[in-house]
């Protein structure tokens, strides 16, 4: 790829705590672009995309689990990502949208699908994000863009810059697996979603895992997005975000598996998210999640 475009998500509005929508200006501070460019890569930073919608931080979130809470800043938000994503691919760069929650994969994917025939999508996380509002025990819509994206849910978010579903379940892998709600187990077997749990990743070894996902993905998709969740890896390793999950992968594991990716020259634009400053120890998170940058676009493992 000649040129990558850095788009800052800075979105808190897909979960209540605080400090996510910091994440962007964490991983910069964690030297993200001098990272990659010493890969003789072009980096064009496109700074912070935020919502107009000015919300007081005690009614940040509020609602039962039934509601899509911050449902307008999360529509505003969205949008405008979906538009500078959009550009950034019309440019003939390669988007990397830096959050910010997981809710800005709605207009992540819904900037790159108008780009694809059949868009690929490698989810790398704790957690299937599959929910909706009848499923969801929270109502946060992190726990949803997944879902929202496949065309299931709240109408608006699923029309949201374009109309339709963004992405097929057929061309979506699950990697990372280890919290799943009941209706998110229930979707992904109705939909035979490829799915690697930590024990499928403990029993087949990484490496396995990432070559049956491009195998399973790369003759019948013409793009693969890779949204790649910090809370996929193990708390010890990434303990700065919000919603942490023991048992998780390692960071050797991680970059080994980037490294695959990088070499498999297949991955068309990625999502970075989750990175929580507040909840972080000397922005350790951060730096991990730009090792894991640096290892996606080509630095090799000495
Ligand atoms: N499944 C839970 C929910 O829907 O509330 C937790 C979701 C966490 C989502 C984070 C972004 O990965
Ligand atoms: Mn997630
Ligand atoms: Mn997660
Ligand atoms: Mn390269």
């Amino acid at each position: 790829m000649n040129r990558v475009d850095i788009i800052g998500a800075a979105t808190t509005f897909g979960q209540p705590r605080l400090g996510v929508d910091l994440g962007p200006d964490a991983l910069r501070y964690a030297n993200l672009i001098n990272e990659i460019e010493k890969l003789n890569i072009e980096v064009n930073d496109k700074g912070n995309i935020y919502s107009d919608i000015k919300v007081n931080v005690a009614e940040h979130s509020q609602g039962d689990a039934n509601t899509l809470k911050n449902y307008d800043q999360v529509m505003d938000f969205n949008e405008k990502l979906a538009k500078s994503v959009d550009e950034s691919i019309q440019q003939g760069s390669f988007p990397l949208i830096i959050g910010g929650d997981h809710s800005l994969a709605i207009g992540s994917l819904a900037g790159i699908s108008s780009h694809y025939e059949n868009l690929g999508v490698i989810w790398y996380d704790a957690h299937g994000d599959l929910n909706n509002s009848d499923t969801s025990p929270s109502g946060n819509i992190h726990g949803m863009p997944l879902a929202i994206s496949c065309g299931v849910g709240d109408e608006k978010l699923v029309n949201l810059y374009k109309d339709g579903p963004k992405v097929k379940p057929e061309n979506i892998v699950l990697i990372g697996m280890r919290d799943l709600d009941e209706g998110e187990k229930e979707y992904i077997s109705e939909n035979d979603i490829l799915t690697f749990t930590m024990t499928d990743i403990k029993e087949k070894g990484i490496s396995a895992v990432m070559r049956e996902s491009l195998e399973h993905l790369q003759d019948k998709t013409d793009g693969i997005h890779l949204s790649l969740d910090v809370d996929a890896l193990d708390p010890m390793e990434t303990p700065g975000t919000g919603t942490p999950v023991d048992g998780g992968l390692s960071l050797s594991e991680t970059l080994s598996a980037m490294t695959q990716l990088h070499d498999s020259n297949k991955i068309t634009s990625m999502d970075l998210v989750e990175v929580n400053p507040l909840l972080d120890d000397k922005n350790k998170t951060a730096q991990k999640a730009v090792s894991i940058a640096s290892a996606f676009f080509g630095k090799k493992q000495k």
